[in-house]
């Protein structure tokens, strides 16, 4: 796979009108094209242009191949289901590799694989794995086209699903791979699903192998996905491209890649606002995202749902694009009451994979309405009841929906130049000890906040769901370098920020806080938008707080928490700091900072002390 590709001059084209590359293609992208084709062995090869016409025909076909169901177009226009096969419906974080050339630079926290041994491991799946079928070639450009914050990929696939989702989630198609001239810096995404058909075998509705391979090149900027149709292991341009290669990229020209969701405020005085927020997976970016928020006077527009490129701009701030153009969002929870936006948002033109199936055609999963419809089936295709004792929508179904239908979408949210943000938010999943809203002390002790995150595991991938991890910055499964070498990164970036007089402010949220009795101490969703309040007042210098030794709170009076309904006790409780449990918090940071043998920064570990000594005076 290395060296000079040599060019294949017989590839069984059953279209050759289909098959000529457009026009003014560059000479790069066609012969890694065609050695890619000699390598996988595909009967037809496909150049994408990213048309509806050319979407539609490909839905034809997988509703005929029966990997799509079409919704009852009363219901639900132009919108379909597609059930996976049931051991393909996660990230595999076990099977996602970072090849970097020395071993250090992947990390503690990322597998690594030895380049060359990987480099001939995938060259022996791919061999032939796309016999009897079609080769797509899927251009794409994550972040607005032109833009200098974006950056162009090609994605070669056999799943007529990723490309079709590809088409929702980027700007994909032509215009895309105009943009890759001679000079151009693009990324080649290599995927198949692993399931090569013998003359005559008929096709599955969900093709893919049960050996996976989410493997990362970081110095060659390549990605190779093998085996899995999932989102984030298939939909290359999302977590493998925007953050995994595009976080080395960032780091080695002074930009961050991250995982978070951006947003617009406007105040009650008419100034607006920008925000940034980092939560781990299935914690609450869509959500917060597409926030209806309770207090009066505030309205929050939605720029970003997942992903994050941050750089700081010509005019010394700090800047960020939303690299994609769609959403993939977790279905379960999403409901008129919790997220309408979301719920009005894909209202046609949506994919939904895994969810329930209603007996009107149209689609259901828990948490859409109170109680469920009769008649259901379930994700996996069977009659379901509420006695079934399962879930009647996998805990990680998805909908994927083109960003622009959303009906909060921001003015500026496809601006090639970025939004200035002014508030960076990092959040996680805990039933104890983190508190509702805290404001860090400084940009260190943000970055100490960031690189501490733990959370509890949800079901967006494999493993036990609940079990406790650290997930630094949201990133954990998403950083394509040294995890240590990305909160140095962090630390200049913001040193960086300081000179020009851009550094935002950094805040910390947890919506999970539990009582003893297990229930939520706060009722989240748009009531957060008072937490936002307190923010962004925090920004302005309107809003009072208290020091503690986690950071600034919110002081008595600052959040109106009974209008949100929620019991002096509670709030109390929503901000107790035990300083015995946060002790036992910093000795186990401090054996997660050992894990990186002396690369985390001296500015983190002081912040580790310095919080220490917080405590200790606290408990004193
Ligand atoms: P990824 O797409 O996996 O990165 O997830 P995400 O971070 O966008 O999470 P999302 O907003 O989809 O929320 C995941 C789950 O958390 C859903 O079931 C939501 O209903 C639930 N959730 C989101 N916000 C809140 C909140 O404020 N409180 C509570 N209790 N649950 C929430
Ligand atoms: C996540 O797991 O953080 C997601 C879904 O946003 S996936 O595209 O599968 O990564
Ligand atoms: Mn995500």
């Amino acid at each position: 796979l290395d060296g000079v590709p040599e060019v294949v001059d017989q590839i069984p084209l059953h279209d050759a009108t289909w098959a000529l590359p457009p026009e003014g293609t560059d000479p790069r992208v066609i012969a890694w094209v065609e050695k890619m084709a000699h390598l996988t062995t595909p009967d037809t090869v496909v150049w994408c242009d990213g048309s509806r016409r050319e979407a539609d025909e490909l839905i034809r076909g997988m509703i005929d191949q029966g990997t799509l169901i079409r919704l009852n177009a009363d219901h639900r226009p132009y919108s379909f289901l597609a059930r996976s096969n049931p051991d393909d419906v996660a990230r595999v974080e076990s099977r996602t590799f970072i090849c970097s050339a020395d071993e250090a630079d992947a990390g503690p926290t990322n597998n690594w694989a030895e380049p060359a041994q990987m480099r001939s491991e995938l060259e022996d799946v791919f061999a032939g794995s796309m016999a009897g079928r079609t080769m797509y070639v899927v251009p794409f450009s994550m972040g607005p086209l032109g833009s200098p914050l974006a950056r162009v990929g090609v994605q070669i696939t056999d799943s007529p699903y990723v490309v079709v989702s590809m088409g929702i989630m980027t700007r994909m198609g032509h215009e895309a791979l105009a943009q890759i001239h001679p000079d151009t810096e693009w990324v080649p995404a290599m995927h198949s699903v692993g399931a090569p058909l013998s003359p005559g075998e008929p096709d599955v509705a969900w093709p893919c192998n049960a050996t996976k391979y989410i493997s990362h090149f970081p110095e060659t900027r390549e990605i190779w996905s093998f085996g899995s149709g999932y989102g984030g292991n298939a939909l290359l341009g999302k977590k493998s491209f925007s953050l995994r290669i595009a976080s080395v990229i960032g780091r080695d020209e002074g930009w961050l890649a991250e995982h978070m969701l951006l947003l617009k405020v406007t105040n009650p005085k008419g100034r607006v606002f920008h925000v940034a927020a980092a939560f781990p997976s299935a914690c609450g970016k869509t959500n917060f995202a597409m926030l209806k928020p309770t207090i009066p006077g505030w309205t929050v527009e939605t720029i970003g749902d997942d992903i994050a490129w941050l750089a700081p701009g010509p005019d010394g701030k700090l800047r960020a694009i939303n690299p994609e153009a769609g959403f993939f969002g977790v279905a379960p929870g999403t409901g008129m009451s919790t997220n309408s936006t979301a719920v009005e948002t894909i209202w046609g033109n949506t994919i939904f994979t895994n969810v329930a199936l209603r007996p009107d055609g149209d689609v259901w999963w828990e948490g859409l309405t109170d109680t469920p419809p009769d008649g259901l089936v379930d994700w996996t295709g069977r009659h379901w009841t509420p006695l079934s004792g399962v879930p009647a929508a996998h805990p990680n179904s998805r909908f994927t929906v083109a960003a622009s239908q959303c009906p909060t979408i921001s003015d500026d949210w496809d601006d090639p130049r970025g939004v200035v943000i002014d508030a960076i938010i990092f959040g996680g999943r805990r039933a104890t000890n983190v508190p509702l809203v805290a404001e860090a002390r400084g940009w260190e002790h943000g970055v100490f906040i960031g690189a501490t995150i733990s959370s509890e595991r949800t079901a967006a991938a494999e493993g036990i769901v609940g079990e406790l991890r650290r997930d630094p910055f949201a990133m954990l499964p998403f950083c394509g370098y040294n995890m240590a070498d990305h909160w140095q990164h962090w630390l200049d970036v913001g040193e960086g920020l300081r000179k020009t007089g851009g550094v935002p402010r950094i805040f910390q949220v947890n919506w999970f806080r539990k009582g003893d009795d297990g229930r939520w101490l706060w009722p989240g969703f748009g009531e957060n938008g008072r937490v936002l309040a307190w923010i962004l007042e925090r920004v302005e210098g309107t809003a009072a707080a208290v020091e503690s030794p986690v950071g600034w709170l919110p002081a008595p009076g600052a959040i109106d928490y009974a209008a949100a309904g929620v019991p002096d006790a509670d709030w109390a409780e929503l901000f107790a700091i035990n300083p015995a449990a946060h002790l036992a918090e910093a000795d186990d940071a401090e054996k997660f900072f050992g894990t990186f043998e002396g690369r985390v920064p001296a500015a983190i570990i002081d912040q580790l002390d310095e919080l220490r000594a917080r405590m200790r005076a606290a408990q004193a």
